[in-house]
């Protein structure tokens, strides 16, 4: 089939881009201009192996048709409806489909349009919560050291990656943070680490220290994503539910990259056993291609809303694009997508072939740890002595080189690839990375 291949464009000075080093990349550009099922292709006509599903979110690879016609037919029909006062039928449908795929207790949904604006508004949704209960005086937010929640406020607030936040003010106040759970000793670990869960009883040193009764949520990510692939630690999760639900504190999971089927299961709250009483989703939502997020709650959050007069607003929130209709279909067509291919049970039943396929990467120059879980994966290498960063990031030019698209963040090799992915596709990815490692400095 011939390429319609797009010309770079001459001038690349306009656009800014978003976590990229621009000068690195306007002066050697990596473009893709094209995509199907588990390819890339690039402006110079090769095709690269999508390993990180574009950045976590396009979980059932890509250009799927049922996605596309979604898309399409929608926008031929009804391309906008106002999200305040008014509704369109897809997005009461969507909702119904979230609540019956999420974990028991998830009975709600509020849209968003991602990420980041999931986060704030479980946040906010959580501050407003306890207020509408007259508890009002729950107005700290607890998160985690090397925590990820995106880049706005309140999530670079609770979030615990330093770049992140020391360059933007003073931040939220009244935010605390638990250590992260990342341990030497469970270098190499396959799944769940085993030491750690005692970490989940900071909680009770940070609520004793400001009184539990001003606390009112905590936020983690129930595996860790950005900030390198970190696992829960076993029991970890149930500990946080546990002094959570003592002293009336809301949790909310932040699943934007564990939701839809990474770990093999809808939900990382429903992988673990754990439940929250909100989960904040997007990126595989819509499979990545239009943006969306959804907030789920529990009815007792929800409910507490819903007093006064009923021509009152309950909640003052909301996005202009909460809901739109092109995003609704797209997140359908996504939903009927994993739904007819099986694509969390495909997840879950090739992990064990994902994980044996990682770890013989043990051996290679400078792997310092391996770590994986459902289809996510993680290859921790040694930094280059005063250069950190570098090693990693010679290794991600070198795969987009070899055709292997990964990600890096820090020295951290991460890799959650789409989840249609075929066994030898697995074994190519840890071919071409062998080779990436035996070559990098
Ligand atoms: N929460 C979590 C747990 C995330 O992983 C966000 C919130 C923010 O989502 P938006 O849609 O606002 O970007 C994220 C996003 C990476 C990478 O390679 C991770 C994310 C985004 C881009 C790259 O680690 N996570």
């Amino acid at each position: 089939m011939a390429l319609d291949l797009k010309p770079i464009p001459n001038d690349l000075r306009a656009f800014w881009m978003p976590f990229t080093a621009n000068r690195q990349f306007k002066a050697a550009p990596r473009m893709f201009v094209a995509a199907e099922n588990m390819h890339y292709t690039t402006a110079d006509g090769r095709q690269v192996l999508d390993g990180t599903a574009g950045l976590w979110c396009c979980n059932a690879g890509h250009k799927r048709p049922k996605i596309v016609e979604a898309i399409q037919r929608q926008a031929a029909e009804l391309d906008y409806a106002p999200a305040f006062q008014m509704g369109h039928p897809l997005a009461f449908e969507l909702a119904n489909r979230l609540v019956d795929m999420a974990p028991d207790g998830m009975e709600h949904v509020f849209y968003t349009n991602s990420g980041s604006e999931s986060v704030e508004t479980a946040l906010k949704i959580a501050l407003a919560y306890h207020r509408a209960r007259g508890e009002g005086q729950r107005t700290r937010l607890i998160g985690r050291e090397r925590g990820y929640h995106g880049v706005n406020f309140g999530g670079i607030s609770v979030g615990g990656i330093v770049n992140n936040r020391k360059n933007f003010g003073t931040l939220l106040a009244g935010v605390d943070h638990l250590p992260h759970t990342h341990l030497p000793e469970n270098a190499w670990t396959k799944g769940q680490p085993e030491h750690g869960a005692h970490l989940a009883d900071e909680l009770e040193r940070i609520a004793a220290l400001h009184g539990p009764e001003t606390i009112a949520a905590v936020i983690v990510e129930p595996m860790a994503g950005s900030t390198g692939v970190l696992m829960p630690p076993k029991g970890y999760l149930e500990r946080l539910r546990e002094i959570t639900r003592k002293h009336g504190i809301l949790l909310i999971f932040d699943e934007v990259i564990t939701g839809f089927g990474r770990l093999g299961s809808s939900f990382a709250a429903e992988h673990f056993g754990v439940q929250p009483d909100m989960i904040t989703t997007a990126k595989g939502l819509t499979n990545g291609v239009i943006p969306m997020g959804a907030v789920l709650t529990s009815a007792e959050i929800h409910d507490a809303f819903m007093h006064g007069p009923d021509h009152l607003i309950e909640l003052f929130h909301g996005y202009t694009y909460s809901g739109n209709p092109i995003a609704c279909a797209a997140a359908l067509g996504t939903l009927e997508t994993y739904a007819e291919e099986g694509l969390f049970a495909r997840a879950a039943e090739l992990a064990p072939y994902w994980e044996e396929a990682l770890h013989s990467l043990r051996d290679k120059p400078n792997v310092i740890d391996i770590r994986n879980m459902g289809l996510i994966g993680a290859v921790e290498l040694a930094p280059i002595a005063g250069a950190p960063t570098k090693r990693a990031f010679s290794a991600f030019l070198k795969a987009y080189e070899k055709g292997l698209l990964i990600r890096t963040t820090g020295d951290i090799i991460a890799l959650s690839p789409p989840l249609i992915i075929e066994r030898g596709q697995i074994d190519e990815i840890v071919d071409t990375l062998g080779e990436v490692l035996e070559e990098v400095e």
